[in-house]
């Protein structure tokens, strides 16, 4: 595999971490796989997803950094609250993108139930975090070739 000298941030959420740390581990699987070496890679935790966007705007306005992912795992609950932090997180992380220009990716899962936030985080088979690192590299090409 050829090496990238892309540097990478990966913003995870540790609310849910059952879900993200599977997201985290299908994220930094395809980076390495796609030739980006761990030393180029810098893994933040934070409590939940609302805490993503400014944690990834102020990594994504440092120099050194390329791109940055967000992961994180958003659960209906009984309440109006699952809308407020998916949007939070959502609208946040299109916010950051937007004023550092830089790719901010969105890798937070937002399901129904558990069962639903597990198919789409396996850490063999379909995971988001693997989606979610191969929009990162292919936003810093796009990027460099407009
Ligand atoms: N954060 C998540 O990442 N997922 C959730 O499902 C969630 N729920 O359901 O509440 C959640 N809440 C915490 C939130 O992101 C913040 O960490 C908290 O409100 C403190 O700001």
């Amino acid at each position: 595999m050829k090496k990238n000298s892309a540097n990478i941030a990966v913003v995870v959420a540790d609310f849910n971490d059952f879900i993200t740390r599977n997201l985290l581990a299908g994220c930094l699987a395809q980076l390495k796989k796609q030739g980006v070496p761990e030393k180029n890679i810098r893994v933040v935790h934070v409590p939940g997803s609302c805490e993503i966007p400014l944690t990834a705007l102020t990594l994504a306005k440092k120099k050194t950094i390329d791109a940055v992912i967000g992961l994180g795992a958003v659960i209906r609950g009984d309440t109006s609250h699952f809308e407020l932090v998916c949007k939070s997180a959502a609208y946040g992380i299109q916010q950051a993108a937007l004023m550092s220009g830089k790719p901010v990716i969105f890798g937070v899962l937002t399901t129904d139930t558990i069962s639903q936030a597990q198919k789409r985080s396996e850490l063999k088979g379909n995971n988001k975090g693997v989606d979610a690192a191969k929009a990162a590299l292919q936003m810093i090409k796009v990027l460099k070739t407009i």
